[in-house]
Parts: C-alpha cells; structure tokens; sequence
C-alpha cells in the first residue's frame, strides 16, 4: 500500500531570472536573463510524465499567488517603488522547488505512524521566506487525512530550514522503518550555509523519530563554498543506495561509517573528485537527480540534460552503468529552464511515502490531469518575461489569472 510519490512542483507562470540566491551560482550567473515560463512549465509536465510512464506514482503541487503584493506591503513598498530586487522576490516561481517545501517523515518512521511534514521556512533567502505560509495551506489540503499525515508550522525563523533538499531517506524498502539523514552546514563561509542545525533537530523531535534511526551530518563548507547550497546539489539516497560526491560531507569516512552501521546492507556509490570534479558535479548537476525504484526492483537516475552532455558525468556514469551496480538505468530528462535558476530534476519534486489513496486526488497525476494542465500552460503561461518587464501591471493581471485558472481548472480554486 505504501509507495513513493513524487510531488512536482508546476513551474509558475511568472518564472523568471532574477538573480536572488547567492551562492546559487547558476541563478546568479543568469541574473537579467530572459525566461520562458511556458516552456519551463511544459517541461516539468514532460518529466512528470516520463516518470509515469515507468510506471510510477506522481502528484503535483500548484504555484503560489504571485506577486506577493502583501510582502511589498509588509516593507512599506506598493510595487512601482520597489527597488528591482525586492520587487522580483514578490515574483519569485521559487515554489516551484518543492524539494524545499517541507521535511517529509514517512509513517513507519514516526512515533505515531503518521507520515509528518514541516514545511521549511526558507528564511535565508527574502524571495523564499515568504513561501511557506501558503504552503502550509496547500500541504494541508493534499494531505488533509489526519489519520495518516500530520502538517506542522515552519520552525522558528531564527533557524533556517529548506525542507527534503538537506535530508536523505535510507532504508530497505520505502515501507520499512528507514534511516532518516539531517544535512546541515555551519556559517561563515563565502555563501550562506542555509540549513542549519538546530532547525533540523527540530524537525526530528517533531516528526518524533526514533534517535536510534536518525544521524545529523555536517555539509563539506568546501561543497557549500563551490556553490552546493543544498546538500541534493551533491548527494541523493534512495532505499538502501546513497549515491554521493566525495566531497558532500565534512567527514565522508565517519559518515559512511555512521551510515553502514545502522544501515548494514546500505550501498554506497562515490564520485570521486579524480573522476568528475567538484565544480564540474556542480555545474552539470549530476546528482540532483531523482534515483527511483522501478516496479521490476531495479533503480534509474533521471539526471538532466546537462549531466549528460558533460564527458567528465558521462564517462563515469558510462562506467558505473557497465559495472552493474544498483543503478541500472540513466535516463535524461530536458528541465533547462529550471536548471538555469539552480533547480535540476530533484529540486523539482517532494518524496512522499504513502498510500495515494489517502491522498487528495487533486493533487494526483494521471494522463487526463496530465493534459488538462498542459493546455492551460500552454494557452495562458507567458511565452517570455523579461525581468525589466516586472513593474508591468498587464502582465502582473496575466500571471494572477493564468493561476486562477488552473486552480479553476483542477477543482483547486479554494487555494486562490
Ligand atoms: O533556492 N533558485 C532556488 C533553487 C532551488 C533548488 N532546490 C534544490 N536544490 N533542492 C534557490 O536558490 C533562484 C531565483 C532567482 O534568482 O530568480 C532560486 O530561488
């Protein structure tokens, strides 16, 4: 009964490139650029549909109302008299990440056996702080059956928190009581370390996991330093398989130590530095990949385009798919409008573990829904947004009711 759902992010209508994280160095280094939302949106639907057709679950999550006109507000701001920056963090698609929607702690894991969520209050960055209020809500309507999910507040604000991206899930089976893995990062690097620690013990006293089957494990601020601002730029686990850079953590060894004994059968695939380089994991995105368990047992890495188009990624990955170890199959999906803002095939999606059918079925993908949403996307999504077009209030109508009418469409508008 219990499964692995992912729940994507659909991409908003006002996707664009604003150039607000640092430490993001894709975002940053494609700050002013032009941004194709329709595209970027038909994208992820074609990820998500790829990832059915392996026979998969897939639920989806919708944009947030943007702008933010209540954030400008909050600031003493009406919009026009905004400087550029702000007014692009009321415009902000981020949500489209929901790998940084919330933690998610499945049933067999918790005190209560219900699955927990805490949505991450993203305060490190301004465009992202203000995400989580309106995810809470929409969180609470997808998993309203409190039988068997349980949705929290956002920890404090003192405490940064960016949800599933800085937390790995490892066990036998997605059903079985797992391994539930807390990344964080220490301060004072040239880039901001955006989880920190107390934030994720939080969350775990929260979700009331069992300490036996918790680790919390420090982020190399080597990693942080070449622009890994969440630990998925850099590692992925899936069941009984972590699949990691060398470099993700500041003590690999006692990491992979901590991991075995707790988890004897885990298999643990490194990239060393020698093979694919920091920079270049990075830059290609090699694994913030989504590693999923196929219905024959056997594991895929869905990585984007760019990881394999890199003959440094390719080579190994070449290699590693020869010596046939867990993963059998790479498959490369197209989200480049998403990975020019920092955001690869795993950001795009959160893990849960359930029954779908205690799930709204709202929020569940199947071929119709699938081509319901394209066809708003496809006649309401902005073709193209230059950020200088921002202040236009024609196009700030456009957004609003592109949304309004996917909610409309989805039998969802109680989100609006
Ligand atoms: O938080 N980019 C996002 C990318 C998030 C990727 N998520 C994971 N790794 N799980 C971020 O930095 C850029 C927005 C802009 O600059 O316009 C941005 O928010």
């Amino acid at each position: 009964m219990l499964q692995e759902i992912n729940f994507d992010g659909i991409v908003g209508p006002s996707h664009n490139y604003a150039g607000l994280s640092l430490g993001n160095l894709a975002a940053t280094a494609n700050a002013g650029n032009v941004s194709f939302p329709r595209a970027a949106a038909l994208q992820g639907i074609e990820k998500m549909r790829a990832n059915m057709a392996l026979g998969l679950a897939q639920g989806f999550l919708l944009p947030l109302p943007r702008p933010h006109d209540g954030f400008v507000a909050s600031l003493g701001l009406t919009g026009s008299d905004a400087e550029p920056a702000l007014r692009a963090a009321a415009w902000s698609a981020s949500s489209m990440w929901t790998a940084n929607a919330a933690t998610v702690s499945p049933a067999p894991d918790t005190a209560d056996g219900r699955c927990h969520f805490t949505p991450a209050n993203l305060v490190t960055m301004p465009h992202r702080s203000i995400e989580w209020p309106d995810t809470v809500r929409q969180l609470r309507l997808a998993f309203a059956d409190s039988a068997h999910f349980a949705v929290h507040d956002a920890v404090p604000p003192c405490f940064g928190d960016e949800g599933a991206a800085n937390h790995m899930r490892m066990g036998l089976s997605h059903g079985d009581p797992a391994l539930e893995i807390f990344v964080y990062g220490r301060p004072g690097g040239a880039f901001p370390a955006r989880q920190n620690e107390q934030a994720s013990r939080a969350v775990a006293r929260l979700h009331r996991l069992n300490p036996e089957r918790v680790l919390f494990v420090e982020q190399n601020p080597q990693a942080i330093a070449a622009g890994a601002f969440h630990n998925d730029v850099v590692a992925v686990a899936n069941e009984r398989v972590l699949f990691t850079h060398e470099l993700a953590f500041a003590d690999p060894d006692a990491t992979y130590a901590a991991i075995r004994e707790k988890l004897p059968e885990a298999e643990i695939v490194i990239v060393p530095a020698s093979r694919v380089s920091l920079g270049e994991a990075i830059r290609s995105y090699l694994f913030n990949a989504q590693l999923l368990t196929l219905p024959d047992g056997t594991m895929a890495l869905v990585i984007p385009t760019e990881a394999w188009d890199s003959a440094e990624v390719r080579s190994w990955l070449e290699e590693m798919l020869r010596a046939n170890g867990p993963i059998r199959r790479v498959i490369p999906v197209d989200v480049r409008q998403s990975m020019a803002n920092g955001g690869g095939p795993a950001c795009l999606r959160l893990r849960v573990v359930a029954d779908p059918a205690t799930v709204d079925p709202r929020f569940m993908l199947d071929d119709a829904r699938a081509e319901s949403i394209s066809a708003v996307i496809a006649a309401q999504w902005p073709e193209q947004i230059d950020p200088a077009d921002l202040d236009r209030p024609a196009l700030a109508q456009a957004v609003r009711k592109a949304r309004r009418n996917l909610l409309e469409t989805l039998d969802l508008a109680e989100l609006d």
